[in-house]
């Protein structure tokens, strides 16, 4: 009954991580005293690079950052004279690497915040409808999934000479198991899934491949999309020159979780009824639900709700909201400037600005690539008829607002469309730590907020790995409670926030507002 630790390799948009989980079974024979412990091995920074005019993502920086993580990780489990269990990798959706006939990467990921796939979703609809689309992959319309990515770049010599396409965490996993997957639930961000078969769809990629014939083979022999596995499916053991630079035993299995940061995440969620929402908060902030099975109605697609794909066969039903990026780049510009901008400053400031003031649409395209946020933000209060920020802590606050009105949008309407009750709603990742959005959250959702763990995805990661390697056993609600036992929470209740709380009615009408807007 050793304490296994597994390595939970987990990429943000912000900053990558490579955190040890300890399974450490407790005295109970029966488990049920089992817990994770969570600790963080090595953080190295993640953003945007852009080279000749388009941003990419570093992934050679971040491949190094992984083997640097995983050699730390290795010395610290024997240190504490724990079995090192397996390694799993995820990472932010839709971004994928391309490989070559010998296996070469061909060219950085083109990061999902470039411009190249401007206007690219109207011409896919205007050869195959969204409605057909959303009816076999059920996936919101973003500009970034990949199967807009891959038009965009149709009959460009890297897409003509690739053999594989290869997502984020699969490639980082080919590199250090020499074997090529799809993991399927970061698969489901692709768009060219079928999320009721949870396989690729024969049907939309040969519409694709018929409207746009400069598009290569996708499936098939001679296809680049490889083999889909779920996630708990051992990949591959590290190879072998892998094991020996990070110092491993031999055969420590790399395992496929939830590859997709946000299905790691989901599985993360300390819920303990199925009447829960979520929003993973970090860069970006997914809300939503877990479903048994799809929500494909019209009034969803119109709504732009997801369906992407969970660990155990769920479903993953959600909205992206803009989410912390604004407060980042915000922190960016300002940082640029030469102004100070300390997060935990700001906040305190911002917590005293009036609540509601200016709210904007956070999920305005405007605000997808990188910039000057405050300004952006400013222009959109201005177009809509709103006083614009003017301080730091006025742009803070609006944005801190403005993503509780989105919160609470997408959480009544994800209860609306699914049919679903919802009493409770889970936020995970860094966001945690910002105790004023959390209070925001309750307010203006109107119900209780649980707040942690803050390493949402790297704890879903382990727990999936730790199962599929037999140290835990169960289905997700029992995952869950291991989870639960091992990190901190904190309860926020509508109106908590004393005389800075508005009630209902208030966030209604920023709501209504935004909608007129
Ligand atoms: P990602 O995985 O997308 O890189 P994280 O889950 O790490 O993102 O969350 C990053 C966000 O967490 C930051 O944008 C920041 O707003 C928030 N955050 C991190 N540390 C703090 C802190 N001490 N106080 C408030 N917010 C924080
Ligand atoms: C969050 C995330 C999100 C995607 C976005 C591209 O990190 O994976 O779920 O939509 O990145």
């Amino acid at each position: 009954r050793r304490t296994t630790a597994f390595a939970a390799v987990d990429l943000g948009a912000s900053s990558g991580r490579v955190i040890l989980g300890r399974v450490i079974p407790g005295d109970a024979l029966d488990g049920s005293q089992t817990r994770v412990e969570l600790h963080e091995v090595t953080r190295f920074p993640n953003g945007p690079v852009e080279v000749d005019g388009t941003l990419h993502w570093d992934i050679l920086r971040l491949h190094q950052g992984i083997l640097d993580g995983l050699r730390a990780a290795v010395r610290e489990t024997q240190a504490r004279g724990d079995v090192f269990g397996g390694v799993g990798i995820d990472s932010w959706a839709v971004d994928y690497g391309l490989l070559d006939a010998d296996g070469a990467l061909l060219g950085n990921p083109v990061h999902y915040r470039d411009s190249r796939t401007d206007g690219v979703p109207a011409r896919v609809f205007d050869e195959i409808g969204s409605g057909e689309h959303y009816a076999v992959n059920g996936l919101q319309t973003q500009p970034f999934n990949t199967e807009f990515q891959l038009v965009a770049a149709a009959g460009s010599a890297q897409l003509d000479a690739a053999r594989t396409l290869l997502l984020v965490p699969d490639l980082l996993t080919a590199w250090l198991t020499g074997r090529r997957v799809a993991e399927v639930t970061n698969a489901s961000t692709t768009g060219l899934l079928d999320v009721r078969s949870r396989q690729w769809s024969t049907t939309l990629v040969g519409a694709l491949r018929h409207a746009f014939p400069s598009l290569p083979d996708l499936l098939g022999a001679d296809g680049l999309l490889p083999a889909l596995v779920e996630p708990g499916t051992v990949v591959a053991p590290l190879a072998d020159d892998v094991a020996r630079a990070v110092g491993a035993p031999a055969g420590v299995p790399v395992i496929a979780v939830g590859s997709h940061d946000t299905a790691s995440a989901v599985v993360a969620v300390p819920a303990t009824s199925e009447h829960f929402a979520y929003v993973s908060c970090g860069t970006w902030s997914l809300v939503g639900l877990e479903l048994d099975a799809p929500v494909l109605s019209e009034a969803s697609r119109e709504a732009n709700f997801t369906n992407e794909l969970g660990v155990d066969g769920t479903v993953r039903y959600l909205r992206n909201v803009m989410g912390l990026w604004l407060l980042q780049e915000s922190v960016r510009t300002w940082n640029a400037a030469g102004l100070p901008a300390d997060l935990p400053d700001l906040l305190a400031a911002a917590a005293l600005v009036p609540a509601l003031t200016t709210v904007v649409d956070v999920d305005a395209p405007e605000f997808l690539a990188p910039g000057d946020m405050p300004a952006r933000i400013a222009a959109a209060a201005e177009r809509t008829g709103q006083t614009p920020p003017q301080s730091q802590a006025e742009t803070v606050r609006c944005i801190l607002d403005s993503l509780a009105v989105a919160y609470r949008r997408a959480v009544r309407q994800a209860g609306e469309l699914s049919g679903r009750d919802v009493d409770v709603v889970h936020m995970v990742g860094g966001g945690v730590r910002n105790e004023l959005l959390c209070q925001l959250t309750a307010d203006a959702t109107g119900l209780p907020v649980v707040a942690g763990p803050v390493e949402g995805a790297a704890l879903g990661n382990v727990l999936v790995q730790a199962r599929a390697a037999g140290v835990l056993s169960g289905d997700l609600a029992g995952l869950r409670a291991v989870g639960a036992r091992g990190v901190p929470l904190r309860r926020y209740v509508p109106g908590g926030g004393g005389a800075g709380s508005l009630a209902a009615e208030h966030w209604a009408a920023a709501e209504a507002r935004l909608v007129g807007a």
